[in-house]
């Protein structure tokens, strides 16, 4: 007899009710929840990699030591003592230490609630982590209009009758920093009822090719094309609809003077857009239809990612379809995040690479190998990596790798000896994600319906395991006691969530909660940013000094002349996710996905044929691949995917390591990031391709 278990898949930001057959302890299937109110059944391949992930012999089931080049098991009291032993003496000598965290870290609310005491336990005196290769432009944006890093506008995909997608590919993505499962469908929804989706991306991606229009556009330009458009919208002299213009502050007055000293034509010149499209773009969204714009990965991991993230939120806002239906609107989840955490801030952090721009306390991570190598006494001489994998995700790579080598201590949290974590001097791995519970804790305020759900563990853990919150609480512990501090007293995961949600406006109990496993709707997001801007002002902060500089920075590179390299961008598959799903055979099984993806007239200018090994240099490195030509990507463009790379001596995962793949991160370049945020610039790397040194010998 199989059992039905209903969870909430974890994999990815789009949070979608999974039905979980069991028996025993052996997944006999996983599809989807059609009675989940945000999914409504939808499903991708990687969620029945959850099984893979679960039974992954490959996956580490105790805490190891490396040992010269052996990894040696060991168990938990031992390995806490060890570490706690070593980070005791550490901070007795004053070292400096550090934490690093990954993606998965954020799709662990448990995890979450706990890593900050392990943190102050260690005293690390910084953070570093995916969020500033990725995110850090929007909380930037967010935090200057709005006044919370976290209080985010998304589309209302569902009302909406107007969609313009930036640098985002939700139908592999599935969305991001918008919650929006079951894209593909809904998206399908809203030409049905007669609305258009347009898609700028230099790449005609699987959402390009599913809406009305494409509109290719060179990497790293889309400032121009947003300028564009706010101009155009300012030009035609609309007034702030009633509703949003009590809201706004008075530097509302500066944007006018902003866009009136730009040149429609320039800015078309510069994006490659036209003039007409630019027009166009402005046209559908003041037309008084529900519209809304949204910008994601592409247009935030650019020199101007928060510019352009600003941009976007000031064109919903001067089209009058900020929280607004149909329109560009602020979630309120079952459980109220954004009022129960602090409003973030914007600093300055000291750094081997100069001042950089610190947010919500992060320091850049293109400063970490910079970092893990001065040589001063401010040199990061511990690390603890919790479930990241930045030798693969981070700009440059091999000297990441070269740098995680001179570290005196280095303990990572990862079910896996990785590209990374191979470098640790202990990996405390966790238990497989059905032993876990999970809520949808920092993706409810990025939801397109007002919701929430709490899920269980599918089934007790084996013997010996622990979920990660319960590895740094026990860690937190360790030190603690090594210190010869009082044993810390903190709330328990589920303690601290069910406070959480008797606190937010739906006041629920974790227990009422855990009683609907299809999760809660709340229904359609309803207009609500007058009662929650949190700036000093209480009012939307249109403008900064620092924005403003920005932009005219930005300005002056409109008369610069395109550089003639070709330009490298990456990409995401539906069969992946960043670098830890290749273990998974039935995800990586087909062709090979790790490709390098070139326009048919770049590939006759420097004679390439399909399937060619080539060569792709920048300033930073050089990686071979296969060559696959396609008129998806616009010419001048090469498109690699990340998260590849498993070629690495001594990783754990065989499979991913059978299909290794190159690291786009070998080509990225540190040097290359926002002045405003220190956000990487992860694509419009310059590159050069050329048919590999290995081919032209063999010819
Ligand atoms: N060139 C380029 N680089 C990029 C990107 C890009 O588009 N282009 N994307 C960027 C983005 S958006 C992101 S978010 C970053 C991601 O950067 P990272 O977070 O550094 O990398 P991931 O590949 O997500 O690695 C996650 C690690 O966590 C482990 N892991 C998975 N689940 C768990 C778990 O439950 N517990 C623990 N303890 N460990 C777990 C995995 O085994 C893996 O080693 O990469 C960035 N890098
Ligand atoms: N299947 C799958 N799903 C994932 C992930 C995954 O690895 N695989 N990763 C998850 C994570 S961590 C994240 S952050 C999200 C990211 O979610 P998305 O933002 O949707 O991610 P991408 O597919 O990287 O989309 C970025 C798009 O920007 C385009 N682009 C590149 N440069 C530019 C530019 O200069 N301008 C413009 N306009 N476009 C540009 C790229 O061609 C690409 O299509 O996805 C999440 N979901
Ligand atoms: S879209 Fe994301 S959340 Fe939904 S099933 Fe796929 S991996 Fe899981
Ligand atoms: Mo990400």
């Amino acid at each position: 007899m199989t059992t039905i278990h209903k969870r909430t898949c974890h994999i990815c930001e789009a949070n979608c009710g999974i039905l979980v057959e069991l028996d025993g302890r052996k997944v006999v299937s996983i599809k989807g929840n059609p009675d989940n109110p945000l999914s409504r059944g939808h499903i991708c391949p990687k969620a029945t990699a959850i099984a893979d992930l679960q039974d992954d012999p490959d996956r580490l089931r105790k805490p190891v030591k490396r040992v010269g080049d052996e990894w040696q098991e060991l168990d938990w009291d031992t390995a806490y003592r060890e570490i706690a032993e070593r980070v005791v003496a550490l901070q007795s000598e004053g070292v400096k230490q550090a934490f690093y965290r990954g993606n998965p870290g954020a799709h662990d609310y448990a995890l979450s609630t706990q890593s900050g005491y392990l943190q102050r336990a260690v005293g690390a005196r910084g953070t570093y982590s995916a969020s500033t290769l990725d995110q850090i432009p929007h909380h930037y944006a967010q935090f200057q209009l709005y006044g919370h890093v976290s209080l985010a506008a998304v589309p209302d995909i569902d009302r909406c009758q107007y969609l313009v997608m930036v640098g985002g590919n939700p139908a592999a993505s599935n969305g991001s920093l918008w919650t929006v499962p079951d894209f593909k469908k809904r998206l399908k929804e809203l030409q049905a009822r007669g609305g258009k989706a347009v898609v700028v991306d230099p790449r005609q991606t699987e959402t390009a090719k599913l809406a009305d229009h494409w509109l290719p556009v060179r990497p790293g330009t889309d400032t121009a094309l947003l300028l564009g458009i706010l101009k155009c919208i300012l030009d035609g002299g609309a007034e702030l609809r009633e509703g949003l213009a009590e809201l706004v502050a008075d530097s509302w007055a500066r944007l006018q003077p902003m866009v009136d000293k730009l040149d429609l034509e320039a800015l078309s010149a510069h994006c490659g857009i036209a003039t007409d499209e630019i027009r166009e773009i402005a046209a559908q969204m003041t037309n008084g239809q529900p519209a809304a714009i949204h910008g994601r990965l592409g247009v935030s991991v650019t020199e101007h990612g928060a510019l352009n993230q600003w941009l976007v939120n000031l064109i919903n806002l001067a089209s009058g379809h900020l929280d607004r239906e149909g329109g560009a609107m602020f979630p309120q989840p079952l459980m109220d995040l954004v009022g129960q955490v602090g409003r973030g801030n914007i600093r300055t952090v000291e750094t081997a690479r100069g001042t950089l721009p610190s947010i919500m306390g992060e320091i850049p991570t293109i400063a970490l190998a910079d970092e893990l190598t001065r040589d001063d006494d401010q040199r990061i001489r511990a690390l603890y990596v919790i479930a990241g994998n930045p030798v693969l995700s981070a700009p440059d790579g091999r000297r990441t790798e070269q740098a995680l080598e001179q570290l005196d201590l280095m303990v990572a949290m990862d079910m896996y000896v990785t590209e990374t974590t191979r470098h640790a001097h202990y990996i405390l791995p966790p238990c497989g994600p059905l032993e876990k519970d999970h809520y949808t804790f920092f993706f409810g305020p990025l939801s397109v319906r007002n919701y929430g759900s709490y899920s269980g563990p599918a089934f007790d853990m084996e013997e010996g395991a622990k979920a990660d919150w319960q590895i740094a609480s026990e860690l937190t512990s360790a030190i603690m006691q090594a210190k010869g501090d009082p044993a810390p007293n903190f709330d328990t995961p589920r303690e601290r969530l069910d406070s959480m949600l008797r606190a937010s406006p739906a006041g629920m109990t974790l227990a009422e909660v855990e009683a609907q496993p299809d999760g809660i709707d709340l229904g359609p997001m309803q207009p609500c940013l007058a009662d929650r801007l949190q700036t000093k002002s209480g009012k939307i902060e249109v403008c900064s000094d620092a924005l403003i500089e920005d932009c005219a920075r930005f300005a002056a590179t409109l008369q610069e002349a395109a550089p003639d390299s070709l330009s490298l961008i990456g990409r995401r598959h539906v069969r992946s996710n960043n670098s830890w799903l290749h273990n998974s055979q039935r995800l990586v099984k087909g062709k090979d996905r790790c490709t390098l993806l070139m326009h048919p007239d770049d590939a006759a200018m420097r004679k390439l044929a399909d399937g060619d090994l080539v060569a792709i240099t920048s300033r930073v490195g050089t990686v071979s691949v296969a060559l696959e030509i396609t008129d998806d990507m616009m010419q001048g463009v090469v498109s690699l995917p990340h998260g590849y790379g498993h070629h690495r001596d001594g990783v754990g995962w065989k499979t991913a390591a059978a299909n290794a793949g190159v690291s786009i991160n070998d080509l990225t370049d540190p040097e290359r990031f926002d002045r405003l945020t220190g956000n990487a610039v992860l694509n419009g790397t310059p590159v050069t391709v050329e048919k590999s040194a290995e081919m032209v010998a063999a010819e």
